[in-house]
């Protein structure tokens, strides 16, 4: 069959599963939050990689309902973690489509209030890789998000078509710098004054930095000495199912 019926019977059967990877705040340590990773599990057991289905998912606007149910199952999973962890946030992918309209700010209530979480364990990603339909719409979903108290940032930072405009006129809480950005670091020593600029320029419109892709200690101690607050990748843990993010969790308590 092809791929747009086997992702739809993948949504029937429930077979599109949240992963977790940390998100630690390395002023600290702790795990400030995760971001919920889509994964694909076939019958037999193998996980394939969203590479092989989210673009076909948003082209045929599959990506909708399936982000719906990630959020539900990652909401019911990590229910116990919010309750223990006040300032624990899971972060999730959206998409263009997402900031068409309010629904998806009524769909993040309705599946957090149900289960008592208090919306302010709830950030969303927009990708800067690919442009926005309608940058001023966007503007105004994320406000509405920002007034129930999600959390908006900017992803992929760095890579995007938009250069600094989206950084400028979408009005997000936070940035998620690129991983390319920061492979430069300590790889020669030089460090990345693309890195530098997008801290300082972050700080000044008050917002949060995310690094992405941060896989060894250099790179964290220089992350940390220009003032990032977070950091994500390989040296604190890969994306994991639940029972491992937990485990996890629990070591780092
Ligand atoms: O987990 P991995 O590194 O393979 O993810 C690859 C890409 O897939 C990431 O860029 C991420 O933005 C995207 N992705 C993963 N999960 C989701 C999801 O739930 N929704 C959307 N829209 N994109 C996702
Ligand atoms: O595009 P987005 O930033 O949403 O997706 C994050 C992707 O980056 C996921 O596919 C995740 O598996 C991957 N990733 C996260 N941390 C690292 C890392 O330290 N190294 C590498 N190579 N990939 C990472
Ligand atoms: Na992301
Ligand atoms: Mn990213």
């Amino acid at each position: 069959a092809s791929l747009d019926v086997r992702i739809r019977r993948a949504l029937k059967s429930g077979a599109f599963e949240p992963h977790y990877q940390p998100i630690v705040d390395i002023r600290t340590g702790r795990i400030a939050g995760c971001e919920v990773l889509m994964r694909w599990r076939r019958p037999d057991g193998v996980l394939i990689p969203p590479s092989e289905f989210i673009d076909k998912a948003e082209a045929t606007g599959l990506i909708l309902p399936m982000t719906d149910q990630i959020m539900r199952r990652a909401a019911e999973e990590l229910r116990d973690v919010c309750a223990a962890n006040p300032e624990f946030r899971l972060a999730f992918n959206l998409v263009d489509s997402h900031f068409d309209s309010f629904k998806i700010v009524t769909t993040i209530e309705t599946i957090f209030d149900r289960l008592a979480i208090p919306l302010h364990h709830v950030s969303v990603e927009v990708t800067e890789r690919r442009p926005l339909k309608n940058v001023e719409r966007a503007r105004i979903v994320i406000r509405r998000l920002q007034s129930i108290g999600v959390k908006v940032a900017l992803d992929d930072v760095g890579t995007g078509h938009s250069g600094l405009a989206h950084l400028q006129q979408l009005g997000v809480d936070t940035i998620k710098i690129d991983k390319f950005f920061i492979d430069v670091i300590a790889k020669d020593g030089s460090g990345s004054p693309f890195v530098e600029s997008l801290v300082s320029i972050a700080h000044r419109l008050g917002m949060d930095v995310v690094a992405e892709g941060v896989e060894t200690y250099d790179q964290l101690l220089y992350l940390r000495e220009r003032g990032v607050q977070k950091a994500q990748g390989y040296l604190f843990g890969r994306p994991v199912p639940k029972s491992e993010f937990i485990a996890l969790m629990e070591r780092a308590a």
